[in-house]
């Protein structure tokens, strides 16, 4: 058994299942608004995942095509993003099941909430608001998103923000995460960390040590105490 006085969350694959049903779609659909000739298929997108950070990822693509890098990287990152906005806004993306109880008898408990994750800021604050609710940002005191730091999971950079911005230490708190970039980045800066695989991770070598390897976040796998998450693992 161990407890946790706040969980952090991951973002895309963890909370919701972005990456399948959100990210990849925009990315296509923008390649198809721009007439670029790219697509981005399930099994390529799973190999591409590898490289965090939206920008970084297509930087990728262009290098591995040897590509002319006749276009705008930022700007294609951007229009991407609008139009996964656009897609949370329509409400084509829903929280992974267990994901809102869990927030909510967390919040009841006391249990302190962050987030850490790679993805642009702005994609953060759409998903939260369309899921679970405008005040739902506020649940969250810290959220570390995007480029706020110099180096991307798998590096600790994010979690290592985070904990700084909480005052606590990384014994104190539990990742959940849903990638081996996410895993690695969390046990990097020594929090302990729960594996949550996601659509595009269900099969991956997952670094060892991890507290515990599980499939959904549904009801049993928490329990809560005055101020304290705690896990039987
Ligand atoms: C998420 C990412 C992000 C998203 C796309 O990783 O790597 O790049 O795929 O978002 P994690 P952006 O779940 O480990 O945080 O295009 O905004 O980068
Ligand atoms: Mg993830």
């Amino acid at each position: 058994m161990s407890q946790f006085k706040a969980l952090i969350f991951d973002v895309d694959g963890t909370l919701a299942e972005t990456e399948a049903e959100g990210h990849r779609v925009a990315f296509n659909l923008e390649f198809e608004r721009t007439g670029l000739p790219w697509h981005w298929d399930d099994l390529t997108y799973a190999c591409l995942l590898d490289t965090t950070g939206g920008k970084e990822r297509i930087a990728r693509w262009i290098r591995a095509m040897d590509w002319e890098p006749t276009c705008d990287v930022a700007a294609l990152h951007a229009y991407k993003n609008q139009i996964y906005a656009e897609l949370v806004r329509a409400g084509k993306i829903a929280l992974r099941p267990g994901v809102a109880d869990l927030i909510t008898r967390a919040r009841a408990a006391g249990v302190r909430l962050a987030i850490a994750t790679t993805t642009t800021p702005a994609n953060v604050s759409e998903l939260i608001e369309s899921t679970m609710g405008v005040a739902a940002l506020g649940w969250f005191e810290v959220i570390g998103a995007g480029d706020v730091v110099q180096q991307k999971k798998p590096a600790p950079d994010i979690y290592e923000w985070v904990l700084e911005r909480m005052g606590l230490s990384p014994p104190e708190c539990l990742a959940l995460e849903d990638s081996v970039a996410g895993v690695s980045a969390a046990m990097a800066a020594a929090i302990p960390t729960l594996v949550v695989r996601s659509h595009y991770t269900r099969a991956a070598r997952m670094p060892k040590g991890v507290v515990a390897d599980i499939d959904q976040l549904t009801h049993g796998v928490f329990e809560f105490a005055a101020g304290q998450a705690i896990l039987h693992s």
